[in-house]
């Protein structure tokens, strides 16, 4: 009688602590699918469409993005890096939630000096399109230089401008960089007349998009900026930084201009010297980075390509479009996926 009792007691803890193991074994694979499920979730599914707060972007769900891209050289040079492939793997293997599609307009085979116009395009517009299906952020970067004043081509730009924003006037995550980088003298009185031009073409179709406007001197002036902002809603002022040559005083300029309040962005940085070469800075690309992180401040590093300069982010002896290796990275490669 007293050994059939003892079975019986042995039996049920048996049981129970079949059920606490089983129990645990089953939280614990819920718990790692939740994490696996968390990380397909893209940055454009979790914040939708942005708007401008503050120096921040903020998403549907009311929380700040910041956005850490990835510039294309010019795809004008460099096409082949404008592909799903390579943008799946900077989303899911570098944490990058956008990139910057860079079209030149007057560089050899520019848009506005005798490139191929509809290949030009329809190379946008293959990048946008890997971009919506990976839940990514689009930048469609009019990328002025030798031109200059971006009054030059207003023209075309306006055109262009116009046919984007009509393809992806229903589209939450496409962001419109109207003029890379104003110099050659051009004034903030001319980017501001220049601006008031493409924002309405954009804003007819798509009233709500995100405007990057560059500022003169390269990008550097945000002072100017500061001083008459545009009186639109949504709209970032691009800086840019070449952190072995933009140290201290360029950074003070836009801690002033981040402090009074004016949604910086940094639409294009390199850790090298500001000609795209030379020797990299490591430690000024931090502080950069981490004053931009104070206010919420996106930015996208230049560039995606193996050319042979310091600020390509692939080295020139490997053709590989995707899954790059550290060994295959270049020093700014290997710092950025690090960071
Ligand atoms: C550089 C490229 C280089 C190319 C040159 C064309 O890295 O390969 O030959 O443009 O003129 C910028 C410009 C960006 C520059 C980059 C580096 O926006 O087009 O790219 N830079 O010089 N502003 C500051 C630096």
């Amino acid at each position: 009688m007293k050994r059939c009792r003892f079975y019986k007691y042995f039996w049920c803890i048996v049981l129970c602590m079949a059920c606490f193991i089983g129990g645990i074994a089953i939280y614990e694979k819920k718990g790692s699918m939740d994490i696996s499920q968390a990380k397909t979730v893209s940055p454009v599914k979790k914040y939708g469409k942005l708007t401008v707060s503050g120096t921040a972007l903020v998403g549907e769900n009311g929380k700040k993005i910041q956005i850490k891209g990835v510039s294309t050289h010019g795809i004008n040079w460099y096409p082949q890096y404008v592909n799903k492939k390579t943008f799946k793997h900077l989303r899911d293997s570098w944490k990058v939630n956008a990139v910057r599609l860079a079209m030149y307009t007057e560089e050899y085979n520019g848009y506005c000096s005798g490139g191929d116009k509809k290949e030009l395009k329809k190379t946008v517009c293959k990048g946008v399109d890997a971009l919506t299906e990976l839940g990514m952020y689009a930048i469609i970067d009019w990328h002025i230089l030798s031109d200059g004043n971006p009054n030059t081509h207003v023209k075309d730009a306006k055109k262009f401008f116009s046919s984007m924003a009509k393809k992806y006037k229903d589209q939450n995550n496409v962001i419109y960089e109207i003029c890379n980088e104003p110099n050659g003298g051009t004034t903030w009185s001319q980017i501001r007349k220049y601006a008031k031009k493409i924002i309405p073409v954009i804003r007819k179709q798509n009233p709500d998009a995100i405007i990057i406007v560059g500022t003169p001197s390269w990008d550097q002036e945000a002072d100017k900026a500061v001083e008459n902002p545009l009186s639109y809603d949504n709209i970032l002022y691009a800086l840019h930084f070449y952190s072995a040559t933009h140290k201290t005083d360029l950074r003070k300029v836009a801690k002033e201009a981040l402090k009074s309040g004016l949604p910086l962005f940094v639409s294009e940085f390199g850790i090298c010297d500001a000609s795209g070469n030379g020797s990299v800075d490591k430690k000024e690309a931090e502080k950069w980075l981490k004053l931009l992180k104070k206010y919420h401040a996106g930015y996208v590093i230049w560039n995606l390509s193996n050319k042979d300069e310091s600020s390509a982010l692939i080295k020139s002896d490997c053709t590989k479009l995707s899954g790059w290796t550290s060994k295959e990275l270049t020093v700014e490669g290997r710092w950025y996926k690090k960071w």
